[in-house]
């Protein structure tokens, strides 16, 4: 146990912590060492996405990827190969997902949700435009910038989970049935921009109904509804974006409502004002040509280093002062992904503790050393929860524990930390701040009840 850390480093970026596992990538936060830039970095196992018949087709769009450089479009700085990994270098991006607004505050006021409508309306036509299809538009690929901005992830990268059968058009099998088009389900073969638009009207619906248009715990019966377009507006929706609405989520894709007529309709047009951006010039597309040459001689040098931590143990204490849901934001991510807590019980006794509290609330518990993760037997909104904790020595008598969100839903990471907490309140350090701002006329000297 010791603060020292092992830095991965891939090229000249320096990782830090992961901030979501899917079924092909993880995202990594990290560091641009020559510039100070932070980046979230995908990685992708080449063995998994480069096996099917696409690798044309991906190599392509990640190459036009490159070029877009749209206000409402992720950016993909660079791409970098390994013998076994392809790493996507992406602009990162601080506000967290448009979705958890709408969990945390409900339907959105129809101003609000047409601003964020025409700016994903604006990213997916200018990637259409340059032949880049989404064919997974969903909330988790919905993100906000720092000013509010919808920032649209993953674009050109499902062709990665799709597959081109004998008629020429894709086919697939994995995504979340509610957003997919009906002609995707029917595994019929589907055009990509129709397919894309009806996510949008899904994502529209959602936006201003605060619930899904289809919804149903049986799947047959939930194609079904998506089949026959079975859906129903609440009442304070207006008769503008309703006919809108009705319009997109047409089943039929060859009828389906345009992106050039939704940019003429009424309700769209309201306050609408077309992305300011200049196109980049000169984008050097080596990178991409070298990952998907897969010689040697083109892979980044991946290396491990250990570093003594930048943090000293004062500094460790102000940020961790007693169970406050306020300590869930971090530097590295102001996404509220993870927690600080000290304590001055002993090391085996907070991981003991830790156990307990986990246990009867559904986890899994795994140790190793003085590192655990919990994960929680029962699927949640984004899979199973899984939460990553670690106990670092600060002086022989001080521990600083650290929990982190390492896969699943960030609110339910924070409804789990609540729960948590109220198990692991005896072995909190708490400062006599702490205990005056919970218990103003009460005063002990006792801190924590470490046996
Ligand atoms: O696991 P959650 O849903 O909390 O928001 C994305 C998702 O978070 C985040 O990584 C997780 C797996 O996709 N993510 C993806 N791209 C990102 C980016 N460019 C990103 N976070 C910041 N910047």
């Amino acid at each position: 146990m010791s603060t020292q850390k092992l830095k991965r480093r891939v090229g000249k970026y320096e990782l830090g912590r992961t901030i979501g596992e899917g079924t092909f990538a993880k995202v990594k936060f990290a560091k641009n060492t020559e510039t100070g830039q932070h980046v979230a970095i995908k990685i992708l196992e080449k063995d998994k996405v480069l096996k099917n018949k696409l690798v044309e087709q991906i190599k392509r769009e990640i190459a036009t990827m490159k070029l877009i450089k749209h206000p409402n479009v992720v950016c993909l700085y660079e791409v970098m190969g390994s013998k076994t990994k392809i790493f996507l270098v992406l602009e990162f991006v601080t506000g967290g997902e448009l979705f958890d607004k709408i969990v945390n505050f409900g339907r959105m006021n129809e101003d609000e949700a047409r601003r964020y409508f025409q700016q994903l309306i604006n990213a997916v036509d200018y990637c259409h435009s340059r032949g880049v299809y989404h064919r997974d538009l969903k909330p988790e690929n919905l993100l906000l910038d720092d000013r509010g901005n919808l920032k649209v992830s993953d674009f050109g990268l499902s062709a990665l989970s799709q597959q081109v059968k004998d008629d020429g058009l894709l086919h697939t099998t994995c995504g979340t049935p509610n957003y997919v088009a009906p002609e995707v389900l029917n595994d019929r073969g589907y055009d990509g921009a129709t397919a894309d638009l009806w996510s949008c009207g899904v994502i529209l619906f959602v936006l201003l109904a605060g619930y899904l248009p289809f919804d149903d715990s049986n799947i047959s019966t939930l194609y079904k509804k998506i089949s026959t377009a079975d859906f129903t507006c609440p009442s304070w929706i207006s008769l503008g974006a309703m006919q809108l609405i009705r319009k997109i989520l047409d089943p039929n894709p060859m009828t389906r409502i345009t992106i050039p007529e939704i940019l003429e309709d009424k309700w769209f047009k309201k306050n609408y004002k077309p992305p300011v951006f200049q196109e980049e010039e000169n984008v050097n597309l080596d990178d991409v040509d070298a990952v998907f040459k897969d010689s040697e001689e083109y892979h980044v040098t991946e290396q491990k280093d250990i570093q003594p931590s930048v943090i000293n143990a004062f500094e460790l204490i102000s940020m961790s002062k007693g169970l406050n849901l306020g300590n869930l934001f971090d530097e590295e991510q102001e996404f509220k992904r993870e927690t600080r807590f000290t304590s001055q019980c002993a090391a085996k006794e907070i991981i003991t503790k830790i156990e307990e509290a986990a246990k009867p609330l559904g986890f899994d518990v795994q140790k190793k050393n003085y590192k655990m993760r919990l994960e929680n037997s029962k699927a949640g909104r984004k899979g199973n929860l899984n939460v990553a904790t670690e106990v670092f020595q600060v002086a022989p008598s001080l521990h600083m524990v650290e929990l982190r969100k390492a896969k699943g839903d960030t609110l339910e990471f924070h409804k789990f930390y609540k729960n948590l907490s109220a198990g692991l309140k005896d072995i909190v350090w708490k400062t006599d701040d702490d205990m005056e701002n919970n218990k103003p006329n009460e005063r002990n000297g006792s801190h924590s009840n470490c046996s």
